[in-house]
């Protein structure tokens, strides 16, 4: 019955967006034959609802690993729909007043550097290590949530080197403080890479570990893979870090969890599926900011709702 309840209050409120810009197009398209000063935009603007005094933060980034260039484009993206959006679309102008959407195209932006200037297939960050010839840590070995736990290297020289101590990274260091000041405001988390095709969800580190809000985070993500796979059939499998790709310690996700207290907190690994990994054409690049978009406003929304 509950599950009835909430299928007919989102076909309601469904009902309700179309109707809005349905009201709303007719408006502006009213003042337009009619208005003999046409140019005036006031018309076309949505009324902000009721901006949050005190919103809750969704907190969302790419480029935890250098490579991984599609990671930043569609969280470039992202933005973009979330600004131009606002005022026109009744959905996006709602969830912008709702939450604080913190977004950070490139978090590992050294790293990010090189694999333009110098090495394209750069994964890490350029720190020094206690090698002078093999710098760099990854970023996503070093969250201090059962650091150095497994599925990561002690090698400076190591693609998944893990640091000499947790939160040695610079980019984990700043965006895990950013997240302990929000003290408990940041409902969701998500941690763009690429490839695979993957939606994942806590943990990395260990894979009998079930987060305690499991069904609702698989389920957050369940729909999101959804909304994704409408808009180009680009299909995601939902799963946790360790039980879908492999285990690895001293993961964003797993932090953000556990300690940050980000109910939603996912790792997403972009297209595609290995055809052309890391490398992905340039024509891919709009089609998968389009799907990821609609699959971050699907959860969002979904959050809204829940939480
Ligand atoms: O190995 C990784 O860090 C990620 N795969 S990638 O090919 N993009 O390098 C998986 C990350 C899983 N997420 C966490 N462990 N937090
Ligand atoms: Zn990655």
């Amino acid at each position: 019955l509950d599950e009835l309840k909430e299928t007919i209050e989102d076909t309601v409120e469904e009902v309700q967006d179309e109707i809005e810009e349905l009201v709303w197009d007719a408006r502006s398209w009213w003042s337009w034959l009619f208005d003999p000063f046409k140019g005036d935009a006031s018309y076309m603007k949505k009324k902000p609802s009721r901006p949050k005094k005190h919103p809750k933060s969704i907190v969302i980034h790419g480029g935890q690993h250098a490579r991984e260039w599609i990671g930043p484009a569609t969280v470039s993206y992202i933005a973009k729909e979330l600004i131009l959006g606002y005022g026109k679309s009744s959905k996006i102008t709602r969830l912008v007043d709702q939450f604080e959407f913190v977004i950070v195209p490139v978090l590992n932006a050294d790293g990010y550097a090189y694999t333009w200037e110098h090495n394209r297939m750069w994964r890490k960050n350029r720190q020094p290590t206690s090698i002078p010839f093999c710098p760099g840590i990854d970023p996503n070995r070093n969250w201090g949530y059962m650091w150095n736990q497994g599925g990561s290297s002690s090698n400076p020289c190591s693609e998944g080197y893990h640091g000499p101590a947790a939160f040695a990274a610079k980019e984990p260091k700043m965006m895990s403080d950013f997240i302990l000041k929000k003290n408990q405001d940041v409902v969701a988390y998500i941690d763009f890479h690429s490839y695979s095709q993957l939606w994942m969800t806590p943990f990395g580190a260990d894979c009998s570990k079930v987060p305690k809000d499991d069904e609702d985070i698989i389920e957050g993500g369940l729909g999101a893979a959804k909304a994704l796979r409408d808009v180009h059939g680009t299909k995601f499998a939902v799963g946790s870090v360790c039980n879908i790709i492999y285990q690895a310690s001293g993961g964003s996700l797993d932090w953000t969890y556990a300690e940050g207290k980000v109910k939603y907190s996912y790792a997403v690994e972009l297209r595609d599926t290995g055809r052309h990994g890391f490398l992905l054409p340039e024509d891919q690049i709009l089609p998968s900011g389009e799907e990821t978009f609609a699959a971050v406003l699907h959860l969002t929304n979904f959050i809204r709702k829940r939480e």
